[in-house]
């Protein structure tokens, strides 16, 4: 679980904080996946936007709440936790009105959540060149020497790897961009993932048991960007298709994917001019 240790956290005002606050994006496939969940259960919580787009992550304020500048982060009685599946962990465990992960599988579940989480930043990849367009440079040199600066640079008192991770990742993607051979490597892992999710699913409904679990949610999160960007899954993997299908029937994951018209727009003029010339996903990985 990563809860923030008090020494983390500049932000001093929010330790005083009552009931359930989640800080999020309304496109970002984490907070997405914190928000199902809350859906799912019911619950009521006050709702901080921070816009990715415009850097918000990396104001002061917000990375004396998250030292990796991150989206979401959840503030729950004082307490602050970030890592959207410890944040998800942790709401089934204080909110046990709908069982997200079933008693004596919570190893498993952990085990395979660090799986889907390992994947991000090759979401973050294929999500970055095969969405809307984003320019050569996605974090402008000065929105990345505020990250830098910003914050302790810690989590639980010890200073973070991963927030270097992020540097060198936003660094890689202003000097190369974001490569075919990347695109490549980043594919490949998610056809090798879905692969397996798609014999699990030819056997059983849901990923992990006859039941919904926090899996089936994050995996969702993912197939749904996989299939922005023009990932072919009905074609690769049609049993992850339908089991996606299902899943969007239900309103409680429908609401949180919703794409307003103008995203919906340049991601379609990306795809055209990608399609235009020979380079999508499809062509660029070879699927
Ligand atoms: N492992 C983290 C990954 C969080 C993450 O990368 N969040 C993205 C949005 S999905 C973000 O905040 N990106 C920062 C940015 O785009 O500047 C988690 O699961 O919470």
């Amino acid at each position: 679980m990563v809860q923030l240790a008090t020494s983390d956290i500049q932000t001093r005002e929010v330790l005083e904080w009552k009931g359930l606050h989640l800080f999020h994006f309304k496109s970002s496939s984490c907070s997405q996946k914190t928000r199902i969940v809350l859906n799912l259960k019911q619950e009521k919580w006050t709702s901080h936007e921070i816009n990715l787009g415009a850097q918000e992550n990396f104001e002061p304020w917000y990375l004396g709440i998250n030292p990796r500048g991150l989206v979401p982060t959840l503030v729950i009685d004082g307490e602050v936790h970030i890592e959207s599946n410890d944040i998800i962990t942790l709401l089934d465990a204080r909110f046990p009105n709908v069982k997200l992960i079933p008693a004596g599988l919570e190893t498993r579940v952990a085990e395979l959540l660090r799986h889907e989480d390992d994947l991000h930043l090759d979401l973050r990849t294929l999500t970055f060149r095969f969405t809307q367009f984003r320019g050569k440079e996605p974090k402008p040199k000065a929105a990345l020497t505020k990250y830098k600066k910003g914050g302790t640079g810690t989590v639980g008192g010890k200073p973070d790897p991963d927030k270097q991770r992020e540097i060198d990742f936003w660094e890689r993607a202003a000097s190369e961009g974001l490569t075919d051979a990347a695109v490549r490597t980043s594919a490949a892992r998610f056809k090798a993932a879905l692969n397996e999710l798609d014999r699990t699913l030819q056997q059983q409904p849901f990923l992990l048991v006859g039941e919904l679990t926090i899996l089936d949610v994050a995996w969702f999160v993912y197939v749904n960007r996989l299939l922005m960007c023009d990932y072919p899954v009905r074609r690769l993997h049609p049993a992850v298709s339908k089991w996606f299908d299902k899943l969007l029937e239900r309103p409680e994951f429908a609401a949180e994917v919703v794409v307003p018209p103008h995203v919906r727009q340049a991601i379609d003029e990306n795809h055209d001019r990608q399609k235009a010339a020979g380079e999508t996903l499809i062509e660029i990985a070879g699927l």
